[in-house]
């Protein structure tokens, strides 16, 4: 039976604050603080048993081999001699952050009937533009049987983030839905990371049905904020799609497009009179998981930082309390990830598939987090400050560490690769 699948990105053991992501308020902000990548990793295990409490099925996407020594070499160089700059883009833990590890259409999007991956390039930034070989290993293994096709990364210059500029909207994950991919337009003071014409071949390349797929500009404004990603201001689920007023170039026409291919979709849109774009950016309010119980409730799972601000918080109890379509408001503290601009949306990637069809290896239920949860205990670093990336014995102890993850998740395989 197609479900929905959340895969979780694993926090690696060298999650730093380096801040190499322009436009990217949080992580430039915090460019320099002491990192704590055993907290950071457990609080994105504590946020999948949550997960899985709440009925869904959970899967997880592992760390990456940090530093890349193959990307290093590829540039004539090796960790120990290159820039404190290259080597803080050569150790980068960016691939937890799942939501930019591949765009995904569910098979009954597609014309022959298979679930589609297209690996994201990641080409804007230097630190994620190395992530997408890796990734496509373990996708590759994740989703080896017939029920999946994975793709290579769109060609650059054409920038693709994933699915974190993708929402789908459908009557259930198991019925045909509609996809919109949402892009930036460069000439602002920050990078516009999705390409429409990157979007266009995903699209594509999937197979999608012209008559349900979507394109949306972003808007200017709401990059110029911020938001570096379209899942910064806006998330969809099921038939609910839960925007900032400001997300997109021209939203009454995307609306018009979208209610006339299902017209029982429910558009929640944030006015910014009571939720202003900076108050929405800072606290990840549509960096949440937008989620369907077992239930049939529409469910929000969303960081601390929305409870602490007053307008967010003060707007979800209101919608809560009166009859909108998302029911039910959790809270999770993803705190470290958060610092970086990872909210709770990002760090996952969604896949409707039947859970029979993936390598088992990439699903999780609590007892294998709790296992994972000992080895990280055991071997993620306490603590580093960007003036440790020089130092050999964390290097040692950061490749340490992902060896014993991936020895005691029996995926050796992607050691080496
Ligand atoms: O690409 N931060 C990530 C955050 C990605 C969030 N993902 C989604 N919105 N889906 C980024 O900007 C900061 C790393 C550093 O600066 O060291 C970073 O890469």
């Amino acid at each position: 039976m197609l479900t929905e699948i959340n895969f979780d990105g694993i926090i690696g053991p060298s999650h730093n604050y380096a801040g190499l992501s322009p436009g990217n308020l949080a992580a430039t902000r915090n460019r320099g603080l002491v990192s704590s990548p055993r907290a950071a990793a457990l609080q994105g295990l504590a946020k999948m048993k949550e997960n899985l409490r709440l009925g869904l099925t959970q899967g997880i996407l592992l760390p990456h081999r940090r530093p890349d020594h193959a990307w290093l070499k590829s540039l004539s160089t090796q960790y120990e001699e290159a820039s404190p700059l290259l080597q803080a883009q050569g150790l980068s833990a960016s691939a937890m952050w799942a939501a930019n590890a591949a765009t995904v259409s569910p098979a009954p999007d597609t014309r022959d009937g298979r679930c589609h991956l297209t690996v994201a390039n990641l080409g804007t930034l230097p630190h994620r533009s190395h992530e997408w070989p890796e990734t496509l290993a373990q996708l590759r293994l994740a989703f080896a049987a017939d029920a999946f096709r994975v793709h290579q990364p769109i060609p650059l210059p054409f920038g693709d983030e994933g699915a974190a500029n993708h929402m789908r909207l459908a009557r259930s994950h198991d019925a045909p839905g509609l996809e919109i991919f949402v892009y930036g337009l460069p000439g602002g003071a920050f990078p516009a990371r999705q390409h429409r014409e990157a979007s266009a071949a995903i699209a594509r390349g999937h197979r999608l049905d012209p008559a349900r797929t979507f394109f949306a500009q972003q808007s200017p404004e709401a990059i110029e904020a911020g938001a570096f990603h379209n899942d910064v201001v806006a998330v969809a689920n099921g038939r609910v799609l839960f925007a900032h007023e400001r997300a997109f170039h021209d939203a009454d026409q995307l609306y018009r497009s979208l209610r006339s291919a299902m017209p029982e979709i429910e558009i929640v849109e944030v006015p910014a009179s009571e939720v202003s774009l900076g108050d929405a950016i800072h606290s990840y309010l549509f960096n949440a998981q937008l989620v369907t119980l077992p239930t049939g409730e529409s469910t929000l799972i969303v960081p601390e930082e929305a409870r602490r601000t007053p307008s967010v918080w003060q707007w979800l109890q209101q919608h809560v309390a009166g009859n909108g379509p998302i029911r039910r408001v959790e809270v999770v503290d993803v705190r470290e990830s958060m610092a970086n601009g990872g909210g709770p949306a990002c760090l996952r990637l969604r896949v409707v598939a039947d859970p029979a069809t993936v390598d088992r290896r990439f699903l999780v239920d609590e007892a294998k987090l709790d296992l994972l949860g000992e080895t990280i205990e055991r071997y993620w670093p306490e603590a580093i400050h960007i003036t440790d990336l020089g130092n050999a014995g964390l290097i040692n102890d950061i490749e340490h560490a992902r060896h014993r993850l991936l020895t005691a998740l029996k995926t050796v395989e992607l050691i080496d690769s």
